[in-house]
């Protein structure tokens, strides 16, 4: 039913349409990888001797393979040369464990591991004689590639046809809890995705794409991305090294067009500028900011600092994306995530009893549309997170505008309920950061058994400061009282995750082993 419905739309598949960005800008750089520039040919080149590669390997359409690399121009071949053929490739952040690679492998029985030197994860798996890796049939070093001969075989002879409902790749879901889930996604639609973003925000064969996330991850590959960057005729340039030194040499270098942090990075990178602006960066346009809430005092010092405009993105791997416009305002790109990239999203925000709320009112964003999921892969409990009618049960809090946009305010279950009365972390973290010796913060809330919750302020601090200090700060802010902290917790660092987003499972988990 649902194919038919967007049958009209999802018309793509990525052997054609990679053959057509080979074709269109045979001529343009495609990758700038540290002194080397790969053009769109040599890109189609090294894509067909990696299929062949591949295909020598015994890789067949819907054969699922297990890519496991870091920020490398590999990678793009790697990914391209899979897609391209109909095989699937299971796309695992470098910075997963082994804990993560072997849930991932057990349900998705890849049967190629494919590793680079930025992990080394298979290595200590084999020698653990691991139980689970027995489906794996081989493990391929990415120097692999390089070296084999490929010669022999004819491309034409396993050029499978493949059609836009076949699914392209399998994505991690963002939880910081447990084994993540396989997120699949088709051709079609993770190519209409591709397309949606990439109009909306206006890119050309002139824009620059500096990839400082991990490529594996949905906003640094498809959002707009390599891949959008790819269909445009762009440049990607590779940043394989997370420091604001190396991405502001390599925007003045390459004259990046865009690029797309987390707030972590986005924090960082604001500091370090500010304290120096030696490199020339104006050819710099947008500057994406998305994955995890991003505090209003920061995204308003964006535009100014770094020039280029700030666009917000609220994305989801399972699919729906929302982001700002180039045309929308200072006002409005810095205070919320825009709208979905496609008229065919449907979006209901509803209450606990899953009813749609009134116009305005905060609730948990639901949505159904042609390029999100409505199952996870090969997951027993898939009812928790799908409604009856196929609706993707997001865990979002949001909060639609006047204006139509839509500003996200937290996680479901991060909502703290102290003796009945409800509190956002997100609020408080908004105003504690304003605090001039405070340089990061999270809010959690902590299970107490006469209030049901307390509300738990994690800070790194410049200087020694207490919770009265925190609380008097946010009483001139204007809060309620009840919103006002009861425990401050001084740390040197607030753990991340793989994906760099502030990883609140940990705060709990250090909170539980700690200070209980
Ligand atoms: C607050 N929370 C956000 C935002 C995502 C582009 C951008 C991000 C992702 C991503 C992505 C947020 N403000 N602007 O795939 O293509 C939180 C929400 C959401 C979850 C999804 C993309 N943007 N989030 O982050 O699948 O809680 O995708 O449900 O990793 O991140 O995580 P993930």
């Amino acid at each position: 039913m649902e194919k038919n419905r967007y049958g009209h739309i999802l018309t793509e598949n990525f052997q054609e349409a990679v053959g057509a960005w080979i074709k269109n800008y045979s001529n343009n750089i495609a990758i700038i990888e540290g002194e080397r520039k790969i053009t769109y040919r040599e890109l189609g080149n090294l894509i067909i001797r990696c299929r062949k590669f591949f295909f020598e390997q015994g890789v067949k359409k819907g054969d699922n393979i297990a890519v496991h690399m870091g920020n490398h121009s590999e990678f793009i071949m790697v990914f391209l040369s899979l897609v391209t053929m109909g095989a699937v490739p299971i796309l695992i952040l470098s910075a997963q464990k082994k804990n993560e690679v072997r849930g991932i492998v057990r349900v998705a029985t890849p049967k190629l591991y494919i590793y680079d030197a930025a992990v080394s994860v298979l290595g200590s798996l084999v020698a653990e004689g691991n139980k689970e890796l027995k489906g794996i049939e081989k493990t391929i070093f990415t120097s692999m590639l390089e070296s084999s001969e490929v010669e022999k075989t004819k491309e034409e002879t396993y050029k499978e046809q493949i059609v836009p409902e076949d699914l392209a790749l399998l994505l991690l879901s963002g939880g910081t809890t447990g084994i993540p889930k396989l997120i699949p996604r088709t051709h079609g639609d993770y190519l209409y995705n591709v397309k949606r973003i990439t109009e909306r925000l206006k890119l050309t064969q002139e824009s620059v794409f500096l990839s400082v996330l991990p490529m594996a991850h949905n906003f640094a590959l498809g959002n707009p991305g390599i891949l959008g960057t790819l269909c445009s005729g762009g440049t990607v340039v590779i940043c394989n090294d997370i420091a604001a030194m190396e991405i502001f040499s390599l925007i003045e270098e390459t004259k990046v067009t865009f690029t797309a942090f987390v707030p972590s990075i986005l924090k960082m990178c604001l500091e370090y500028r500010i304290l120096d602006d030696g490199d020339d960066i104006s050819s710099l346009q947008q500057v994406l900011v998305g994955g995890a809430m991003l505090p209003e005092e920061t995204a308003r010092q964006v535009d100014l600092v770094l020039g280029g405009k700030l666009i917000q993105v609220f994305g989801t791997a399972e699919g729906l994306i929302c982001t700002n416009s180039m045309d929308d305002s200072y006002e409005t790109r810095v205070s919320c995530q825009g709208q979905p990239i496609s008229e065919y999203d449907e979006i209901k925000i509803i209450d606990s009893d899953g009813k749609e709320v009134a116009q305005g009112e905060i609730g948990e964003l639901i949505v159904k549309g042609p390029y999100t999921i409505q199952e996870y892969y090969r997951l027993l409990d898939n009812d928790k997170y799908f409604n009856e009618e196929g609706f993707y049960l997001s865990g979002d809090k949001v909060r639609k505008l006047e204006d139509g946009n839509l500003k996200v305010v937290g996680r479901v279950k991060e909502q703290i309920n102290r003796a009945g009365e409800k509190i956002m972390p997100s609020e408080l973290e908004e105003l504690i950061i304003k605090h001039p010796d405070i340089m990061d913060c999270a809010v959690i809330g902590i299970e107490d058994e006469m209030l049901g919750n307390k509300i738990c302020v994690y800070a790194v601090a410049r200087k020694n400061i207490s919770l009265l200090d925190i609380r008097k700060h946010l009483e001139e802010a204007g809060i309620a009282m009840f919103k006002l902290p009861d425990v401050l917790r001084l740390v040197k660092r607030i753990p991340v995750t793989a994906m760099k987003k502030v990883d609140k499972e940990a705060l709990r988990i250090l909170e539980k082993e700690h200070y209980e």
